[in-house]
């Protein structure tokens, strides 16, 4: 359908060029299935360019990010080589359209994740979890959308940060957490946001991840979703998250 292949274009080029775009779907004629085309499709244009896929992100997996947006389903959008954010560095702000940054922790695989599986399935596929935060940038101007645009716009992907590699046999079910911008903390919470125990959101990647054809990958990183509400970034902070038992990730913008 050629309409998948526009809105494709429409919001690869504002996310290729950090410009915002209008909402296009507010009276909801596109169905989750076309949303996830679009998504599958403006990824194949990042591909294009010489980006690699590299995980999955999860989206709404917590009470607090769908009271922020107003929705309520988990979502997922597809991780690039071209969205990976050392620890450390910094972020140029011109490469985004009005960034947010969300707690989250990060799970990287050493064996592939497939369909539905059990907690402890999952669990056994993972090398290693770390303390993380995401960069969040919607294409849709005031950061408004409906379901099917969010999912379109690959879950508002733009930025992910990992801090260092921790053995996953630590409990990660309750961990405190607070995020820190320039040295004020702005967000606290817990891994227990995130679905109840954040494995529930690696479990629920694996099975929407097959679903799409797209089995999670050994090497894979998934992103377990934000803990906490998002908050807005501006040039000159430094965004750090610290986690009970994970030690801290942060960047500069
Ligand atoms: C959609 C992405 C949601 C999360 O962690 O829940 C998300 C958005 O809020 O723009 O990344
Ligand atoms: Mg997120």
């Amino acid at each position: 359908m050629s309409h998948i292949q526009d809105y494709a274009k429409l919001l690869d080029d504002a996310a290729h060029h950090a410009h915002e775009v209008e909402q296009f779907d507010t009276d909801n004629r596109l169905s989750l299935d076309d949303a996830y085309a679009i998504q599958a499709a403006s990824l194949a244009r990042r591909a294009a360019r010489g980006e690699t896929r590299v995980g999955v992100k999860m989206g709404f997996t917590s009470r607090a990010k769908m009271v922020q947006m107003g929705l309520s389903d988990v979502i997922w959008g597809r991780l690039t080589s071209g969205m990976q954010v050392e620890e450390g560095t910094a972020i140029d702000f011109k490469r985004f359209v009005h960034p947010r940054v969300e707690p989250e922790i990060a799970f990287i695989l050493k064996k592939p994740l497939e369909g539905n599986v059990t907690g402890p399935q999952a669990l056994a596929a993972v090398e290693a979890i770390a303390p993380a935060i995401e960069i969040i940038d919607s294409r849709y101007k005031d950061f408004k959308f409906t379901l099917p645009e969010v999912i379109a716009d690959n879950a508002s992907s733009s930025g992910f940060v990992i801090g260092a590699w921790h053995d996953p046999r630590t409990d990660f079910s309750n961990l405190g957490l607070a995020m820190t911008i320039n040295g004020r903390t702005v967000q606290v919470g817990s891994t227990a946001a995130l679905l109840g125990h954040p494995l529930r959101s690696l479990v629920a990647a694996a099975r929407l991840s097959a679903a799409a054809g797209e089995p999670l990958q050994a090497g894979w990183i998934v992103m377990a979703g934000g803990a906490t509400p998002a908050e807005y970034i501006k040039p000159g902070q430094y965004v750090s998250v610290e986690m009970e038992k994970l030690g801290s990730v942060g960047f500069h913008v």
